[in-house]
């Protein structure tokens, strides 16, 4: 399977697994899960075809580890649009996170804090290096600092979703440390 089919196969899945599954039809469970036979129905039914071959291939070599597979279902490990809940555990953080945002957030980001957005969760990494790849799929990236441990101690909730990601629901901006 070539990269640029990966990639494809890889959107897809991620679109109707997070954020749009009624589009072909399928409905999630509240944990995000769909049976994998039913997902490639709706897929061809809806004029892309998937072999469960490309599909066992993108969630296994996928780089960011998106998919997870259990038994007969699979589900997206996080990023979710639509409101399912993903039924991690809460974990104790590394003391610092990490953030990978660009210049033209930061003024609202230091009065409001880094919020989900659109998403169910704000996004946080575990290195530098991945919190730039982060921001820079938005321009020139910036790497914020998030004190993870002190939240943890002041009571705020952290999940680590199965690829790694570390997910907290809102980061106030005295936890943040921004470049200079
Ligand atoms: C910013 C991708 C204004 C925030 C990535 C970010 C990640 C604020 C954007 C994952 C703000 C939200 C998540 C505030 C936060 N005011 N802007 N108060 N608080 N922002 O995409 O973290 O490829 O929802 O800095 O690699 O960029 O999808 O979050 O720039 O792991 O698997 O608002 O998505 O993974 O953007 O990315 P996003 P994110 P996948």
């Amino acid at each position: 399977m070539n990269e640029q089919r990966t990639v494809k196969v890889s959107k897809y899945l991620a679109r109707h697994l997070r954020h749009q599954p009624d589009r072909i039809g399928l409905t999630l469970d509240e944990a995000g899960w769909v049976e994998i036979d039913a997902l490639l129905a709706a897929a061809t039914a809806h004029g892309f075809h998937v072999s469960r071959v490309e599909l066992d291939w993108v969630v296994a070599e996928n780089d960011k580890r998106r998919f997870s597979i259990e038994g007969t279902r699979i589900r997206a490990n996080q990023g979710h649009t639509v409101d399912i809940d993903l039924g991690l555990a809460a974990a104790e953080p590394p003391a610092y996170l990490f953030h990978g945002t660009v210049d033209r957030f930061l003024d609202a980001i230091r009065t409001e804090g880094l919020a989900p957005m659109s998403r169910h969760d704000v996004h946080l990494s575990v290195d530098r290096e991945t919190a730039t790849r982060v921001g820079a799929r938005r321009g020139r990236p910036v790497v914020l600092t998030v004190d993870a441990g002190a939240m943890h101690r002041a009571g705020h909730t952290f999940r680590v979703s199965a690829n790694g990601v570390w997910l907290t629901a809102a980061v106030p901006p005295e936890y943040l440390r921004f470049p200079d």
